[in-house]
This record gives C-alpha cells, structure tokens and sequence, in this order.
C-alpha cells in the first residue's frame, strides 16, 4: 500500500493549504492522533475573536446559509438530540448533559444521570432522546464505566428525565471487554422504529477484538430496549459467540444513523491513518478490520492484508487522506431543498463532509464549514429543520437561510 499518501499533493501547496487552513490537525496528523490529541488541543483551538466578527456562509443550491453560533460552553460537546420543537439536549464529555432553548439560547444543566469516569478521551459520549420521549421521557446515553482495577467499559444507561433531573438512571448494557486503554469507544447509539437500540463499541485498541465473536469491543450491537439481546439477532443462540452482535470487523466507529426512507442503517468509523468509511450494516456482515482497510495498514507491527476480501464488506465511501470522522446525520428538511436526503458528517479535522447519493455511488461530495476552525463532534437535523453543529471548543451553531 501507498506509505506516503500526502505526495498526492506537491509540498509546496500543501504548506499553503495548510496556512490557509489555519488548522492545528495538520496533513500528518493521523485520524489515531487527532482522535488521541482531543485534550491537549481543545482548550487552545482558535474560536471566537477571530472567527465570529466574520461571516460563514455556505451555499446550498442557489441558496445563502449563514453559521449562527449559538453558544461556547469551553467544554467539548460530544453529541445533541433534540427533546422537542423548542430544546436540544447535549452531553459535555466530562460528564455533563444541559438543555438548549433554540430561541432564548437559554441553558439548563440537569441533575442526576450516569456516573461517568473521566478519562483523556473518553467520558459521556451519546445522548440519545426517545423516540415516544413526549409520552415516556426517556432518554439514553453512552459513557466510560468505571469497572475497577483501573479498567473502564463502555455502557449504556437510560434515565427518566423529571423536570431537570434525571431519575430511575439504569444500565442497559455493558461491554464485556473492559481496558485500560483509553480511546477507540465509538459508542454512538439509535433507535429504529420498532424500539431496537443499535449501539457501536469501539475496539479500544485491540485490533483482534473486531473479529472476536466472543468481544463486545469493534462492533454494531443491536439490544432491546431493556438491553438484552433480541432472539433474532444473528449470532443469538450461538455458545461461542456473544448475542448482542448485529455486525462486527469495525474499528472506531463513532457515527450511525438511520435512514429516514429505506430504514438502513448507516455507521461511519476511523481508519488506522486514512481509510476512515461509511458503511451500510447488514445483519451478520463482517466489515474487515482489522484483516483489510483502506487505511495504512500498519498497527503496532501487525499489518492488514489488504484492502478486500470476498467474505468481508466493503465500505459505501472511504476516505483517503482520513478526515477522522465524528457524527453523522441525514438532513431531510425542506429548509435546504438542495440538500434533501443527503448526508452530513462531521469531523475532527475541522470541516463537515456532504454527500449526495445515488443508489449506493456518491454523485456529490463536498467540504463545508472549513473556514470556522472547529473540530467537530456531531451534526444533527433540529427539528426547525436547520442543521446543528457541535465542537470540541464547546460550541454549537446552525445553518440558518440567508433572508
Ligand atoms: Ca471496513
């Protein structure tokens, strides 16, 4: 495989695109160490002062979206959902989760929840609202589990949320290969319309996981909503393999979402150093890692054996350099009609990709968002049909139509 893909690009524009960019990340930087360096590089990312004063316009189409920042919490914000036609909920890493008027701008820290551990990455991760959440008030999250031992697993929990406490907090789930290691979580979570949870977990640095059916860790785990696991799910019934799998072969996977119209399922994770996808899951699949990537094949000595295998999924869409991709949200809204139906992820590298597919080809791509210096963590569709956007700095903004 290629070792040295930034030839793609002559030395010298690079440097310019570079101090252009203004970005930390830079073109050597690997998915692994953007992902790695989240601590020591939020607290000094260029925000505000600079940045605000201008004006950051997208075009959409033949339309003009303005990015309207919100608010700066000064915390990295992992992930927003949204509670009703006037609130968002978000979750701080370090272990906090607030409501956001989309109005007034107003916000609420809440009470209660999961006891979270803290660690160089790692935290609370997902917030995700219940879909029924007007009758049940329900909500989901993601976090570092502290487990003894100086080890730590990935879990999920669920609370009610009573005025602005969290209540009646249980653990639905907790990954079976805890770690001292602290990054490659994943740890996005959904719900489908028939009240499955879909939850990734993330290899935490061992790469065998992946393809261990015994290892929570480098999958897509589908559970009920109590979190046991359904009795269809593929490797349900099955002594030597662990029946939470929906698939497996995955790295870091931190994006998943569901598409609106066909129901599919859509992950998107990090590659090694490059070769960051977006998959479309299948029951059962096994999507490679780390026997074949796109990525550089190299982790820790031990090296992949290429990029395909018969057996083995290939990704919808790689990315070659990596853009160690975050959240990622379908926009459905009539507010960008342009935009319908297309995808969005963001990324630490500072820019939030948009794809527009055709069938199962990418027939656009295109970089948004460069120009405001952000490591993003998530995108989401409001339910005022703008799309939202979260940062490592603490920020949150939205696309708003230019009058
Ligand atoms: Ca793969």
């Amino acid at each position: 495989m290629n070792n040295n893909r930034s030839v793609l690009f002559p030395p010298a524009l690079l440097l310019s695109i570079l101090a252009l960019s203004g970005l930390f990340a830079c073109a050597q930087e690997t998915p692994e160490s953007a992902e790695g360096s989240v601590d020591s590089v939020s607290g000094a990312t260029p925000v505000a002062g600079d940045t605000q004063s201008e004006q950051i316009i997208v075009e959409a189409g033949d339309q003009r979206l303005v990015l309207e920042e919100i608010l700066r919490t000064g915390e990295v914000i992992w992930a927003m959902d949204f509670i009703d036609a006037d609130t968002m909920i978000f979750s701080e890493r370090i272990g906090r989760l607030k409501l956001l008027d989309l109005e007034t701008a107003e916000v609420t820290s809440l009470k209660g929840g999961p006891v979270v551990l803290q660690t160089p990455s790692g935290g609370l991760f997902d917030v995700l609202v219940d879909p029924d959440f007007a009758q049940n008030r329900l909500l989901y999250f993601t976090y570092v589990k502290d487990v003894g031992e100086g080890r730590s697993a990935i879990a999920l929990a669920r609370a009610k949320l009573v005025g602005t406490e969290l209540v009646e907090t249980t653990d639905l789930f907790i990954a079976n290969n805890p770690s001292d290691d602290h990054a490659h979580w994943g740890s996005r979570v959904v719900m489908d319309s028939q009240r499955y949870l879909y939850m990734t977990s993330g290899d935490r640095h061992v790469p065998d996981n992946a393809q261990n059916l015994l290892s929570h860790g480098g999958k897509v785990l589908r559970l009920h909503e109590d979190g046991s696991a359904p009795a269809d799910n593929p490797f349900a019934g099955r002594d030597d393999v662990v029946p939470e799998i929906w698939s497996y072969g995955h790295r870091n996977p931190q994006g998943l979402a569901i598409h609106a119209q066909s129901g599919e399922l859509y992950e998107q994770e990090h590659g090694p150093t490059g070769g960051d996808e977006i998959n479309v899951i299948k029951k059962g699949h096994n999507y490679g890692w780390p026997v074949i990537t796109w990525g550089e094949d190299i982790w820790g000595g031990q090296e992949a054996e290429g990029t395909e295998r018969e057996e083995m999924e290939q990704p919808l869409k790689y990315f070659l350099p990596g853009t160690a991709p975050t959240g990622v949200s379908f926009y459905w809204s009539e507010r960008y009609p342009a935009w319908q139906g297309d995808l969005f992820s963001s990324t630490l590298r500072g820019h939030v990709d948009r794809l527009k597919f055709e069938g199962r080809q990418v027939r656009e791509e295109e970089r948004l968002l460069a120009d405001w210096r952000e490591r993003l963590r998530d995108v989401a569709e409001g339910p005022d049909g703008l799309l939202y956007f979260a940062t490592e700095s603490g920020a949150i903004a939205r696309l708003v139509p230019e009058d």
